[in-house]
């Protein structure tokens, strides 16, 4: 069924390092150069650490071939480099790199450029082949600054868009993650016009004057031709920015845009030069919140994800921050961030910016109500002044133009932390490290037998053996001689919150969610519940009511259910009721003591039909995660009874996403759709996502607005400029899946 791809498929993590030329390419006139061999050695340090380097598969790292690099770089552009190979003339070296922008040439540059390209190369055929499900490229030096002919910032050649070229040729659709603080120009300009690879890029742009200060790193270069609406700036006009402005980048646009885009292998530009402490980027990224952005990442393209090191300037949150990557493409979960914070103003501005380009090619953004600019231009001067919910994009481009024919200081060229900083930072990440809970229970899963109820301990509820056989060596609780359904429940329950287990698993047809939730209130403070049934006949009827929560406590519940909307009335008390117009359905309410927040509604797609895909997603980016994030649970209960086999990829990807929560500590009490992913493994690709329904989208947007008073972490959900302006044309490429 899936032609492009051989059949197999390894669950592995590949690895790529080298300990030799990586190590020895050095800047041989500047101590301080921060593009340094001890980058490698503290990341790879980490890994041994943290006991990841044996969970991985080794692939060997190899040198590129003259013609992999000339499917990207122009013959002159190797010719240069390879004269430097073995060259004992260091001022000769010094002489050739102040003719480029921030490079510096070693007699081991080429090879060591060589064995970068190569090795990513490797890595994204073993991914491509199914040699291992994903994996990481540790390499140096970087390559998303390199042209065809340009060394540039640190880079020679561009290993990730060699890569991608690679996956296209082998007629594959690609995304490229450039999570580098620095604008991947190189990579960018490969794919402008390419309607074969998605660039999304986020990065330091102070409007335009931190390095590169390009114009075309702004917001409003979309792509071009049939590339148009592919290539994706998100520049930060700021520094300082953190784990919740990365977060909703995440959710409010990359994350829907991918799902949209439907990839067939992610590639990720992981600078680690955002994290907290770099002195390049100046920003506050967590190392935890790096594996919070590959986890998600893994939800896409069946799991298909290459990571390639660039940047990231700061041995220590270097090392912890592509550690914890690897760990999380291990399929451990994510470890638990504190409640996120809304993203900072700046960052908002920078989002609706984004939309405000790209709305007129992707279906989710019509999420996104319009109004019509004043004549004469609108925004920022002159027009009539913006209603509040309207959104004024403004491009406010302050950088110089490169010089042509310049010539670069060779020295001093990187930035440098006073002693007293780094030692500020130093104690900010060991603390950090110090909070971060990197424990994981002994055993994957807890499993709740039901015999009682159901004399097959499973009730055929498990119905694949390849699930079945994933499942050994799991914990086993319940099923005792006179053990009832919620026994069960209630000890899978306490397995997780007392850390024997990761994650739990109750094969359940009508579970009692308030009873569950009720007994997870009674062991912990904050609670997700997500009551997921196809059918409003089974949703359990007012959660305010039956569960009453703690004063101290606070507990989420969100429903969502497909079907008509006049048997869901029957299952609401009155003050919910009141709240429900005839046509729409319940989405989300609060079970607290004796406050109910407003109900949610999102208007059934049609009567008897389970959610389409493409609502589904902007429901999860748009509400779901922001709301979870924010809230913060020390644990998650899924309520997925009884998914009907057309939402079962769906449930895999609700189910994926909802582990990055609470460490993993996810409780689903149902059918076995959501068991792979609770056991590490990617979700399946969902079909190809409708446009969501205008219905839906309004009934989202008014929830977003109205949710969006107890839950800042929302979008503000203002309006855009609509433009005549013609969007992307749907893709040539079928879709593979
Ligand atoms: C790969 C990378 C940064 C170059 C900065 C030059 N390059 N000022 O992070
Ligand atoms: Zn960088």
């Amino acid at each position: 069924m899936d032609d492009l791809f051989p059949a197999v498929r390894s669950v592995a993590t590949g690895l790529l390092y080298d300990e030799e030329l990586m190590l020895q390419h050095r800047c041989l006139w500047d101590p301080e150069f921060e593009e340094c061999p001890e980058r490698l050695r503290s990341v790879l340090e980490r890994c041994r650490e943290l006991g990841l380097m044996e969970r991985c598969e080794r692939l060997p790292c190899r040198p590129a071939t003259e013609a992999e690099l000339l499917m990207f770089h122009t013959q002159s552009h190797l010719s240069t480099a390879a004269g430097t190979s073995g060259c004992r003339d260091v001022e000769a070296l010094q002489q050739l790199s102040s003719k480029y922008d921030t490079v510096f040439f070693h007699p081991s540059t080429y090879k060591a450029a060589l064995l970068s390209a190569g090795s990513t190369l490797s890595l994204v055929d073993a991914v491509i082949d199914g040699t291992v499900r994903n994996g990481m490229a540790i390499i140096r030096p970087p390559g998303h600054h390199a042209g065809p002919s340009e060394f540039n910032g640190y880079c020679y050649f561009n290993n990730v868009a060699l890569a991608a070229l690679r996956a296209a040729q082998r007629r594959l659709k690609v995304l490229i993650v450039d999570w580098d603080v620095h604008h991947g120009q190189g990579t960018q300009r490969a794919f402008y016009d390419d309607d074969r690879v998605m660039y999304f890029s986020v990065h330091r742009y102070e409007h335009g004057e931190f390095w590169p200060g390009l114009r075309e790193g702004e917001y409003d270069c979309v792509g071009d031709g049939p590339g148009l609406g592919l290539n994706w700036n998100v520049p930060l006009n700021g520094t300082g920015m953190e784990d919740q402005d990365y977060l909703a980048i995440w959710h409010r646009l990359l994350l829907p845009a991918a799902y949209e885009f439907a990839p067939d292998v992610v590639l990720v530009s992981a600078g680690y030069d955002a994290a907290l402490g770099c002195p390049q980027g100046e920003m506050r990224v967590s190392p935890a919140c790096f594996a919070h952005l590959t986890h998600s990442l893994m939800s896409l393209a069946s799991g298909r994800l290459a990571v390639v090191l660039e940047g990231g300037y700061c041995l220590s949150s270097l090392a912890e921050s592509a550690a914890l990557t690897l760990r999380a493409l291990l399929g451990d979960p994510p470890p638990p961030l504190p409640a996120l914070l809304p993203p900072c103003d700046s960052v908002e501005e920078t989002i609706l910016n984004v939309v405000s380009s790209q709305r007129r090619s992707w279906g989710f953004l019509t999420l996104y109500d319009t109004y019509h600019p004043a004549p004469g231009g609108g925004g920022g001067g002159g027009g009539a002044a913006a209603a509040p919910d309207q959104h004024i994009p403004v491009v406010e481009y302050r950088g110089d133009p490169p010089p042509a024919d310049a010539t670069y200081p060779t020295i001093g060229a990187c930035p440098v932390q006073s002693e007293e900083e780094k030692e500020r930072y130093r104690r900010e990440l060991d603390q950090l490290r110090e909070d971060t809970d990197l424990t994981v229970a002994p055993c994957r899963l807890v499993v709740a037998k039901t015999h009682h109820h159901h004399p097959n301990p499973m009730n055929g509820v498990i119905r694949s053996e390849s699930v079945a056989a994933l499942m050994q060596g799991c914990l086993e609780v319940g099923g005792g001689a006179d053990a009832c359904q919620e026994d069960g429940i209630t000890e899978a329950i306490d397995a997780v919150l007392e850390d024997r287990a990761v994650a739990g698993f109750c094969a359940c047809i009508e579970p009692d969610g308030p009873a569950a939730a009720r007994h997870a209130l009674s062991r912990c403070q904050r609670l997700l519940v997500v009551d997921w049934r196809d059918s409003p006949l089974c949703v359990a009827p007012d959660w305010g009511l039956m569960v009453p929560c703690p004063s101290d406590a606070e507990a989420v519940v969100l429903t969502i259910s497909g079907g008509g909307c006049e048997v869901v009335n029957l299952h609401h008390d009155q003050k919910t009721t009141a709240e429900l117009s005839p046509t729409v359905e319940p989405l989300l309410s609060w079970a607290g003591a004796d406050r109910i927040r407003t109900p949610l509604m999102l208007e059934s797609p049609s009567p008897d039909v389970s959610w389409e895909s493409g609502e589904a997603v902007a429901l999860l980016t748009q509400l779901l995660l922001p709301l979870a994030y924010q809230l913060c649970p020390q644990l998650v209960l899924l309520l997925a009874p009884a998914v009907p086999p057309e939402s079962a990829a769906l449930a895999e990807h609700v189910t994926h996403h909802l582990r990055a929560l609470a460490g993993g500590r996810l409780v689903v009490i149902g059918s076995d759709a959501c068991l792979p992913p609770l056991l590490g493994r990617p979700p399946r690709p969902l079909p190809p996502l409708g446009a969501p329904s205008l219905a839906a989208l309004a009934n989202l947007r008014r929830a977003l607005r109205r949710q969006g008073q107890h839950w800042p972490a929302l979008a503000e959900m203002k309006r855009v400029p609509e433009t005549a302006l013609e969007g992307r044309k749907p893709s040539t490429y079928e879709p593979f899946h």
